[in-house]
């Protein structure tokens, strides 16, 4: 199974189109019901964000007519990746950061068949950054390839997320955490779109993000975007997230994992 370039062209022109639409709104706060409350702390949805996901889902149905869809804003079935292709979406990655006029933010759409990542895409309208890879094929950052960091502990500068739906279950745990990892190496930063958080890290922007808790979407694109900039993605255990299951998720320049591993589970 592989997604042809012309294919990988259509998808990345799919999602640019919507990116223009996200880049186009502000002040969502003052539009009438534009904000609905889902459950779990500061949980919001945007009429946006259901806005984009239709868009994405009617567009990349036509083109691949027999997948399956596995995104934030609707019912899933973890049965859809099996023996089958399905998108991963997440129509805005980041939705406090939009709400807030935060400009940072990312569509993601993930394409996998039989639950393996065949292709990744991550655009940041702000930016006009558009990440993305396909299995075997390399990762790149509008059209240049990219590659993850070679730097140590020392000098890494680190990316978490606060799991802020869930903070009374983690929020302690995730600030012990960041704490011993800052002050290991050089400093820390907390951006609020962890699907940019794994792109920054396959980059080389930054050495290594971790998040307590993310659900399949978050980070289904990205993953395969590090992986093929040859970084390395899993659990707190040092597991290979399980596809379409929510985990907790530590990204790194593949060197400073296992050092990672025992900081977060310290
Ligand atoms: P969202 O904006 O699409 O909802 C913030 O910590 C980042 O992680 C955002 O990318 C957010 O996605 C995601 N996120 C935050 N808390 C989460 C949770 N409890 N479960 C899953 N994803 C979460
Ligand atoms: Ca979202």
């Amino acid at each position: 199974m592989e997604v042809t370039i012309e294919n990988q062209r259509k998808i990345i022109e799919i999602i640019r189109s919507c990116g223009a639409e996200v880049r186009s709104v502000q002040n969502v706060e003052s539009q009438d019901g534009a904000i609905a409350v889902k459950p779990g702390a500061a949980n919001f949805v945007t009429s946006f964000d259901v806005k984009v996901q239709n868009t994405l889902i009617s567009r990349l149905a036509a083109l691949y007519p027999q997948a399956r869809f596995f995104a934030e804003e609707k019912d899933n079935d973890g049965s859809c990746f099996k023996d089958a292709y399905c998108f991963v979406i997440d129509p805005i990655d980041g939705t406090t950061n939009f709400i807030h006029d935060m400009k940072h933010s990312a569509i993601s759409v993930a394409l996998y068949y039989d639950a393996k990542p065949l292709f990744g895409a991550v655009y940041d309208p702000y930016m006009d950054e558009m990440f993305h890879a396909s299995l075997g094929g390399g990762a790149f950052l509008n059209g240049s390839p990219i590659r993850v960091s070679g730097r140590s502990l020392d000098t890494a500068l680190m990316l978490f997320g606060t799991s802020p739906y869930n903070r009374d279950q983690y929020g302690r745990e995730t600030f012990d955490r960041v704490y011993n990892v800052f002050m290991k190496c050089a400093d820390v930063r907390r951006s609020g779109s962890a699907a940019l958080d794994v792109c920054y890290v396959a980059g080389g922007r930054v050495d290594a993000y971790f998040e307590d808790i993310l659900s399949p979407w978050d980070f289904a694109a990205g993953l395969l975007i590090l992986t093929e900039a040859g970084g390395m993605i899993t659990d707190y255990t040092g597991d290979l997230p399980k596809t379409g299951e929510k985990t907790s998720v530590l990204c790194s320049n593949k060197l400073l994992h296992s050092e990672m591993l025992q900081l977060l589970n310290k």
